[in-house]
Formats: structure tokens, sequence, C-alpha cells
């Protein structure tokens, strides 16, 4: 099972400011640790991380996964508030999606309460920091399965 982890703008950033809303990893210990979960849920899980500040790569990298991964997680950072392109790149790829955030996008400012990528996925999960992309994982792999 070929699952892609997208990361949005300024999520390569992550551990060197703002650790009370976002946590003290950085990106890289977040992926092994996801990597670490996924291996010991099933060894056949095969993740692929991508990482992009620019929309217009994110929606490459969204087409060019049709037919070749089975699953998706992502956390489009501030693109969740405002991209009809991605979330019309993954209506248009018709894979399985989950959206995720390390913060409570609910307990903050207004603007962060409207997703427009939420709609197109098949759940989602945000406010657990890092393990928001666990529990993604997890109810991604049990609706693939
Ligand atoms: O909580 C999340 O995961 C967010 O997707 C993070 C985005 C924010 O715009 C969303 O509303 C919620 C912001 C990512 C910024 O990353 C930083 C990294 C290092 C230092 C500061 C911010």
């Amino acid at each position: 099972m070929k699952i892609l982890v997208i990361n949005g703008p300024n999520l390569n950033m992550l551990g060197s400011r703002e650790p009370e809303i976002y946590g003290s990893s950085t990106l890289l210990d977040i992926e092994n640790e996801l990597s670490e979960f996924a291996s010991k849920l099933d060894n056949k899980i095969e993740l692929e991380f991508f990482q992009s500040n620019t929309e217009g790569e994110i929606v490459d990298k969204i087409q060019k996964a049709m037919g070749q991964i089975d699953g998706i997680i992502i956390n489009p950072a501030a693109y969740t508030h405002t991209s009809v392109a991605i979330s019309d790149a993954i209506a248009c790829v018709n894979i399985k999606t989950v959206e995720v955030h390390l913060s409570n996008i609910y307990s903050r400012e207004g603007f962060r309460h409207n997703s427009f990528i939420a709609p197109k996925c098949v759940g989602q999960v945000a406010g657990f920091g890092k393990d928001s992309y666990k529990m993604a994982l997890l109810g991604l792999y049990n609706s693939l399965k």
C-alpha cells in the first residue's frame, strides 16, 4: 500500500518557532516517527514524503499520484483556507485523502475554521500535534485495506 504524505508551506520550518502551537519536532522528526508507526502497523505500507511551499507544485504532485498511489495524507497548511486548486486536484485524482493539522484549527482565528480541502477528504484530524499524522495514517489504512 503506497501512501503519499504531503506537507504545505512553512512546515519545513517546524521546530524553529511557535513550539507552543506546533510542537518542537522538526518535519523530519515527524516523518521518521510516522515511518516507524507505519512499519509497526503493516510492513507493506510504503510512505513517500513531499513538502512544498508552492501551490502549483502541490497540485502537480497530486496529479502525478494518479494510478501510482493508494492514499494521500495532506497537511495543506495555509492553503487549507485558500486553495480551490488543491481541492480540485484531490477531487480530480479520486485518491482517498485525509487532511491533517498539528493544531486545532477550530479553536484558533476564524479564518482557519474553513477548509477548502476537507470536503474532498475521507476524514480530517486536527489538534493532536505530530500524533495527528499517525491517527490519519491509521484511519486511511483501515479505510483502504
Ligand atoms: O496546524 C496546522 O498543521 C496548520 O496546517 C499549520 C499552518 C496553519 O496555517 C494552518 O492554519 C494550520 C501553518 C504552518 C506554519 O508552520 C510554521 C512552522 C514553523 C514556525 C511557525 C510556523
